[in-house]
């Protein structure tokens, strides 16, 4: 599923709708930071472009991949949002962990999509190494951060659009 031909980090802000209202979480990995503070930075540089204003953007800092769904889970209990962000990169080594957290990350944040009312957005890189993910934080291959943030704008509006709040649903602190 090779990504290199779908540079989506040339979206067009101007074709969506107000943002202004929006309210966005945002939580970053720390484990690999050379290349999830460099998302963070696209992701931010995206959303207020977009016209979502600074106070409204709220980012918390984890540990590792695998703590973003707590985090994302927790961010998600105390401010009204409209969409959280997840950033991460998971970069192979020479033992499973790669294959495990990869799996378990994904599927949790899949989860938390699937018992809130609330879209938590993937943005986490998996790579086989280091210069592949900065290629895709900033480099030739656009900035996967930014990526996430279009998206999460997107999937913001919809929910205001069409949905309501958050189910509740193992979202009680
Ligand atoms: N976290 C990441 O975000 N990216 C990684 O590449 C990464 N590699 C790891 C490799 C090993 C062997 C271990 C034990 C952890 C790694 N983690 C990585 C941290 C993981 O997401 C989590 O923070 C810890 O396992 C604590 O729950």
């Amino acid at each position: 599923m090779a990504t290199s031909d779908q540079n989506l980090s040339q979206f067009d802000l101007s074709k969506l709708d107000d943002c202004s209202s929006l309210r966005i979480g945002m939580v970053i990995a720390e484990w690999n930071r050379d290349v999830t503070y460099k998302m963070r930075e696209g992701a931010i540089a995206t959303l207020k472009d977009a016209g979502v204003k600074h106070q409204n953007i709220h980012t918390i800092e984890v540990q590792g991949s695998f703590e973003l769904i707590a985090g994302a889970r927790l961010i998600a209990t105390r401010e009204n949002l409209d969409a959280v962000i997840c950033i991460g990169c998971v970069i192979k080594g020479e033992t499973p962990h790669f294959e495990v957290i990869n799996h378990a990350v994904a599927t949790g944040i899949a989860e938390l999509n699937v018992i809130s009312g609330l879209p938590f957005i993937f943005g986490v890189l998996t790579t086989d190494n280091q210069e592949q993910a900065l290629e895709r934080a900033g480099g030739q291959h656009g900035n996967k951060g930014s990526e996430a943030a279009f998206t999460a704008l997107k999937m913001g509006l919809l929910k205001k659009d069409l949905g309501k709040s958050p189910t509740g649903v193992g979202f009680r602190s």
